[in-house]
């Protein structure tokens, strides 16, 4: 008897990179989860997507998938990601990255592509932390949190990857959490859809590392918080300004229509072909 295959499993890279390296509890297989049933639901073929990566425990996730991937360097996912929608536009080109690799040795590449408005989908998992070297702070470590190398307290302000982008130029920008798993799949389907610039963060627990140094209980802990925390954007908004101190809005931010670069490019090479008659 054939034993039908689950659709997830279509799309996974069975019996070749598994078992996967992500520590028990960690947000990362969620994640992992909420984008390839947003490709299946739109009815993606493998080989029409791209996902590229750059170093980190999120970053490892093209290793699982049977798409078109490129693992690449620390930081500089996105200049791969640009390379291969310029030369295959109509390919579906995601980028999935960490924290520290979009929002620190990255940080350049993640505004540029979003002041291009190139149509790239950047997933970023936001752990608060690096997990996989150990856990170093980095821009999204909350201000007086613990890492190896915030001993004390983290004296750092924060960065809002939201609003970086959208600051950037960004045409679409939404926040979730690991725990909304189903609103995941469903943003980062319309992240996928938008013809331009996307950015979906998704915040998440590394239990291991950033957890077990801010005393944040299990890995079901770290989701309740999450619950508790993500509020609706329209309910975020609503709020007086005290309560806001410990939450974050979750849902579109910004989802707005502006000429796309490839697009441009495309239409700029043609306005320089010769006429016919020309020399
Ligand atoms: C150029 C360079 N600098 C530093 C490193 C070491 N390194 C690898 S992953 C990483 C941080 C990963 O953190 P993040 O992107 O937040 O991902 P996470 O592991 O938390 O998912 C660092 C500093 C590297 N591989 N290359
Ligand atoms: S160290 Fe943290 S981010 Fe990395 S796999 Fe483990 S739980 Fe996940």
């Amino acid at each position: 008897m054939k034993i039908p295959q689950k659709r997830i499993h279509k799309f996974l890279r069975h019996g070749k990179k598994f078992p996967h390296v992500w520590c028990p509890g960690c947000s990362n297989g969620i994640v992992l989860g909420a984008i390839i049933r947003a490709v299946d639901e739109l009815g993606y073929e493998k080989d029409d997507m791209a996902m590229v990566s750059g170093i980190g425990c999120s970053s490892r996730m093209p290793v699982y998938v049977d798409f078109n991937t490129l693992h690449t360097l620390h930081g500089r996912a996105i200049p791969f990601a640009t390379g291969i929608k310029m030369v295959k536009p109509r390919m579906n080109v995601c980028v999935v990255t960490g924290d520290g690799d979009s929002s620190a040795i990255g940080g350049n590449h993640l505004i540029h592509a979003a002041r291009r408005n190139i149509d790239l989908t950047v997933i970023v998992i936001n752990n608060n932390i690096y997990g996989m070297t150990g856990g170093q702070y980095s821009p999204t470590t909350p201000t007086g949190a613990i890492a190896t190398t915030t001993r004390y307290g983290n004296l750092d302000p924060v960065f809002d990857i939201c609003k970086l982008a959208e600051g950037a130029g960004a045409t679409f920008v939404a926040r979730t959490t690991a725990y909304h798993a189903v609103e995941a799949q469903s943003i980062i389907k319309q992240a996928f859809e938008h013809k331009g610039f996307s950015i979906v963060e998704v915040v998440s627990a590394c239990p291991v590392i950033y957890g077990r140094l801010n005393k944040q209980g299990s890995p079901s802990d770290m989701m309740r918080d999450m619950k508790k925390r993500g509020i609706p954007v329209a309910a975020y908004n609503k709020l007086p300004e005290e309560e806001k101190a410990d939450k974050y809005p979750r849902g579109i931010l910004v989802n707005i229509k502006k000429p796309e670069y490839t697009q441009r490019y495309a239409e700029l090479i043609q306005s320089l072909q010769p006429e016919k008659g020309d020399e």
